[in-house]
């Protein structure tokens, strides 16, 4: 029985479309899971639906998070959806309460760490100025920067070293770690990349884009251990 991933929808502002990169469901697929693509709904009824065949959630990336999730307003927020971050709200939570699996790429991370009760950099170019380039050119498959995996972290275990090449391209990031999360990864001029909590079966959050980057052994390893998480969580916590 393969684990089924509940994958959140893209959005395309000017098209007013929903869009998917065939990352992330290639990378839950060759991890051995099923990925599903979320209705792009605030109706609770039907997410609590959907949930129940769900095992696990992958948070994408995309739009800005809407700064009001942790009370700031909006100064250089850009394309924020309100259909996105309410659902997500509720995804989130209730993945929480049901302790199933969760992965955060980029968006992901940084909804999140709001979520959770931590803060964002809206604009980190002009917030934190530094050598790194957060926002590489394409192609995506290529490093752009370092982390640094904390030693004896989740992701330090997982992968073996104490430094990891990745790709970069995000302009907001973690400003405030919400309390309760670990760091996992960090940059070299101190941005976070990388958070777990360490009470949940799985909820890990990461910054940079294995979906662009599904052959890395990183990337693998990393969907490989979230798909392993939600067949632990199928076969230990549900019903079916
Ligand atoms: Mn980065």
């Amino acid at each position: 029985m393969k684990p089924i991933i509940g994958v959140m929808p893209l959005f395309d502002t000017e098209k007013n479309s929903i869009w998917m990169l065939p990352g992330y469901l290639k990378g839950v697929e060759d991890a051995g899971g099923i990925p599903l693509v979320i209705p792009y709904t605030t109706d609770t009824a039907i997410l609590e639906e959907t949930d129940k065949i769900i095992d696990a959630y992958l948070f994408t990336g995309g739009n800005d998070v809407d700064p009001a999730l942790y009370d700031e307003a909006n100064v250089s927020s850009k394309d924020v959806n309100e259909i996105r971050d309410t659902m997500e709200k509720f995804i989130y939570d209730l993945a929480k309460k049901e302790n199933k699996p969760v992965l955060g790429i980029c968006r992901g991370i940084q909804i999140i760490n709001a979520l959770e009760g931590g803060t964002l950099y809206q604009d980190l170019e002009s917030e934190h100025r530094s050598a790194e380039r957060h926002i590489q050119k394409t192609p995506y498959d290529k490093p752009a920067h370092e982390v640094i995996l904390l030693y004896e972290s989740p992701l330090h275990k997982l992968l073996g070293t104490e430094r990891l090449s990745v790709n970069s391209y995000h302009h907001q990031a973690i400003k405030k770690l919400a309390p309760g999360l670990r760091i996992m990864a960090m940059a070299l001029d101190d941005i976070i990349e990388g958070i777990y909590d360490k009470k949940r079966l799985f909820m890990w959050a990461i910054q940079w884009h294995p979906e662009f980057a599904t052959e890395w052994d990183s990337s693998k390893k990393i969907f490989g251990k979230f798909i392993e998480m939600a067949e632990v969580w199928h076969n230990e916590y549900s019903c079916s």
